[in-house]
């Protein structure tokens, strides 16, 4: 090999250690979030108001609950087996709900008024085991 050869090779091993080595590490991800929240549970804890009325052993609380046009109500049931049946006036698509011992019903009111419900089993109309939806 020649000097003007071994130059050549030199800045070829130069040129090859250059350009190796490149790369940098990537950028390391955030982990997404884990889980979601837990269903509620059929006989769980009933906490009353905002839309949530708790279905009790022989009435319903809050009696008497106020709530948004276009909202809806929440029935969760807590203890025994108990149907509701809405009392005229009626809200439209407002449907009766059949006997459960447990779960939750939701109904929508679309409509303003004041809607009396009871349950057939513990109570009449406006008496026992009742309640009244307000749409103001
Ligand atoms: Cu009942």
């Amino acid at each position: 090999m020649n000097r003007k050869c071994q130059i050549g090779f030199a800045l070829l091993v130069i040129g090859l250690a250059a350009c190796s080595g490149g790369g940098g590490t990537g950028a390391t991800g955030t982990g997404g979030t884990s889980g979601t929240t837990g269903g509620t549970g059929g006989t769980g804890t009933c906490t009353p108001g905002d839309g949530v009325v708790c279905v009790l052993s022989i009435s319903f609380s809050p009696v008497d609950m106020t709530v948004n046009k276009g909202s809806s109500v929440s029935w969760t049931w807590q203890q025994g087996v108990h149907n509701i049946v809405f009392d005229p006036p009626l809200s439209p698509g407002v449907d009766d709900i059949g006997a459960f011992s447990e779960g939750i019903a939701v109904r929508t009111f679309t409509t303003t008024g004041t809607f009396p419900y009871h349950c057939t089993i513990h109570g009449g109309v406006g008496t026992g085991m009742h309640g009244t939806i307000t749409v103001p």
